[in-house]
């Protein structure tokens, strides 16, 4: 991404050794720690785990480092659930500690009615760093590719397999063209090929993201677009990364 930034994935399985003496500098220079909690956690664990954050960046010295809690997967309980679940988690974690109202929670989840609020809370998040250190650019042509991808997957369905010819004919491109959209958008996730690039077919991950984005455009202003491509193209290369 052309940047400073750094994501570290930490495997929850081992969280006793990042809260210990050794594991703890993993956290060195963070600003933000995203903690994700399944809904199914208890009230209890989820406290005493944000209590531990707390407590890592008071031995580090983190001053400006953020901390965001995700209550996910609420794909699986009801909004009522969720609602009570959080107000409880506030209660007891400003009871436990002098700076616990002092972080923000949100749900989410990556099933298809809230994956793209979900990728908007995140990009977010992520994009409160990248204003603190000025550190994202996209070049002109990234831009025109990303702004091309895009209009691929909002005009297409998830229900049919195109070939590619559909593409050169609907969205100004040569056969090469194509082919480098396709690759792109196979990477990211968003497409599947078949039959070495002669057809494509939108993947879940693809229809979810429609889906929100679909929804989202009737509150959007016209001015906020070039915004929203800049989002995506965060979004799609952190992706990228994990390939
Ligand atoms: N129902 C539901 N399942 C989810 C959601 N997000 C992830 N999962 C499932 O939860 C399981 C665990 O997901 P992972 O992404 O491996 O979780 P993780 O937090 O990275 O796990 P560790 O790296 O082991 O700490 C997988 O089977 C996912 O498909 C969600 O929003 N809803
Ligand atoms: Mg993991």
């Amino acid at each position: 991404m052309n940047s400073n930034l750094g994501i570290l994935d930490l495997a929850g399985q081992e969280n006793d050794f990042w809260f210990s003496e050794s594991g703890k500098e993993v956290f060195n220079e963070s600003s933000i720690i995203i903690c994700i909690f399944d809904i199914m956690n208890s009230t209890e664990s989820i406290v005493k785990f944000l209590v531990n954050v707390y407590q890592i960046i008071k031995e580090l010295d983190l001053r400006s480092c953020k901390i965001i809690a995700f209550l996910h997967k609420i794909d699986l309980v009801s909004p009522s659930y969720v609602d009570q679940k959080i107000k409880a988690i506030k209660k007891f974690i400003t009871i436990q500690h002098p700076r616990g109202g002092d972080f923000e929670i949100f749900k989410t989840s990556i099933g298809k009615d809230f994956f793209y609020d979900t990728y908007y809370i995140l990009l977010n998040a992520l994009n409160s760093i990248f204003q603190r250190g000025g550190l994202i650019s996209i070049s002109k042509q990234e831009f025109q590719d990303l702004k091309k991808e895009l209009s691929i997957i909002l005009q297409s369905d998830h229900i049919s397999k195109y070939n590619s010819d559909y593409l050169v004919d609907n969205f100004d491109l040569d056969l090469e063209e194509t082919h480098l959209h396709m690759q792109r958008l196979e990477q990211l996730g968003l497409i599947n090929n078949f039959d070495n690039f002669k057809f494509f077919k939108l993947t879940n991950k693809a229809y979810f993201f429609k889906v929100g984005w679909e929804k989202e455009q009737f509150n959007t202003e016209e001015s906020k677009e070039n915004k929203n491509v800049e989002l995506f193209h965060i979004f799609l290369y952190l992706n990228k990364q994990n390939v």
